[in-house]
């Protein structure tokens, strides 16, 4: 490859009206994980970790990592020097957590639901943390303290006990200082040096280092995925997961009144997180000029970027779909499902009420997803993979659970009763019956 003189970087194209209903599906379609495949390598992983502990953790350390490790935790409280950053640094992780911070405790409602269904039966209901919980900041191209925020601000909101962040190693055996800094900040107990399936099997069995948890948060490749499925589908460890999680993904819905320089720079943006990133165009009736400048402006800033390499991976596999009307793309979009959505479109707002399914939302020019992705305020740890039919992003509920409470009065019990009792003779349960049978008997004795 000649760096002088580099190929166009551009997008595929379609046209909605000129591909049949089997192609729209196909553009609909995420690639497909050989998820078999991968099972079967981190299977031995998971019980090895299960089986032989530290030892194991710190063997594959070695192995996939090339560090090796003396111990694989360190425990809080986390040395200065160790999460020593500089001024601009420091500030602008600090501006991120309190937006953040300020986000997920607004969705914290700490109030009891209290229901009187009829009279004297009072049904409520009421949270609790979930007491430790396992987050997971991938290592791989970038240093992500931006997802050390995302997961410990809603844990920390929550009021989580035990907060344990795992993330793979410098090849110094050290933790990336802003990634320590922001474990300190949100109250982590202790941080893995692990990353992969050895992490999460660390965090879903316990080993003698790790404290074992409740639930397993965070992104994470193919191997960290399937390790967080087998760990959450074996009933021994116990465990849950916030969500399956594939490539980071964005769609982008633009009209002619777009600025094609915006546009290309995030569609760029989610380009670069990786070769296997998802990026869509929907281009709303666009002019040939107005898709030309688009495209021209993907070429010319993406060879600039230093990821580039990335980049000329990604965006050949991307595609740019041309629709008539914003109907059809919010079609399109809904049935893709996308984990980011940015809405560069004359009047965005306005077109939020269509939106049926994505895991977070950019509404016009100047909401670009880099900002949801690190100050904002917003949760960058998203559904992928068209889960956002079904999925919510991380958020403060994703670290709580709700318990529900009763209590029936006397006359409650009697005004209830005989629909109870109906109930369990209809199901054939005679000891249900009875429960209540024993106290009306007393009430109407009384
Ligand atoms: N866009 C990524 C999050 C991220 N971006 C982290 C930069 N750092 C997935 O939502
Ligand atoms: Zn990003």
């Amino acid at each position: 490859k000649d760096k002088q003189i580099p190929d166009t970087i551009k997008m595929q194209k379609f046209k909605l009206s000129e591909i049949d209903s089997r192609k729209r599906k196909s553009l609909l379609k995420r690639p497909i994980i050989k998820s078999d495949d991968i099972m079967a390598r981190v299977r031995p992983i998971v019980n090895d970790v299960r089986n032989k502990g530290d030892a194991a953790l710190i063997e594959y350390t070695a192995k996939f990592d090339k560090v090796q490790l003396n111990t694989p935790v360190i425990s809080a409280p986390f040395s200065p020097e160790a999460m020593a950053l500089d001024d601009v640094t420091r500030c602008a992780i600090d501006q991120a957590y309190d937006n953040i911070y300020k986000f997920h405790d607004a969705q914290y409602d700490r109030s009891t639901l209290v229901v009187e269904t009829m009279p004297g039966v009072v049904c409520s209901r009421f949270s609790r943390p979930i007491e430790r919980v396992g987050l997971y900041v991938p290592g791989g191209t970038a240093i992500l303290p931006s997802t050390t925020l995302m997961l410990g601000i809603p844990a920390k909101v929550a009021g989580c006990k035990e907060i344990i962040i795992a993330s793979p190693p410098r090849k110094d055996g050290t933790v990336v200082p802003e990634v320590l800094y922001v474990a300190h900040k949100v109250g982590a107990s202790k941080v893995l040096l692990a990353g992969g399936a050895q992490a999460i099997a660390a965090l879903a069995y316990g080993t003698e280092s790790v404290p074992k948890v409740d639930k397993i948060c965070g992104p994470g490749n193919q191997y960290v995925t399937a390790a967080k499925m087998l760990a959450q589908n074996d009933s021994s460890a116990m465990i849950s997961i916030d969500m399956p999680a594939g490539p980071s993904e964005l769609l982008v819905i633009a009209d002619n009144s777009s600025i094609p320089k915006y546009v290309a720079s995030d569609l760029l943006s989610q380009a670069e997180h990786g070769t296997d990133s998802q990026v869509v165009l929907i281009g709303v009736s666009l002019t040939p000029e107005h898709l030309a400048n688009i495209e021209r402006e993907i070429h010319e800033q993406a060879s600039r970027l230093p990821r580039v390499d990335i980049v000329r991976e990604s965006i050949p596999k991307s595609f740019i779909l041309q629709v008539n009307n914003m109907k059809e793309a919010m079609k399109f979009s809904n049935d893709y499902s996308p984990e980011h959505l940015i809405l560069h479109i004359d009047e965005a707002e306005k077109w939020v009420d269509a939106i049926e399914n994505a895991g977070s939302v950019f509404v016009g020019a100047y909401s670009p997803e880099s900002c949801g992705d690190y100050a904002s305020g917003t949760n960058h740890t998203l559904p992928t993979y068209g889960y956002a039919r079904m999925y919510s992003g991380v958020n403060t509920l994703t670290f709580l659970k709700h318990i529900t409470a009763q209590k029936l009065t006397k006359q409650g019990l009697k005004d209830l009763g005989h629909t109870v009792m109906r109930l369990a003779e209809v199901e054939g349960l005679e000891a249900h019956r009875n429960a209540v049978h024993v106290r009306i008997h007393d009430i109407e004795n009384d």
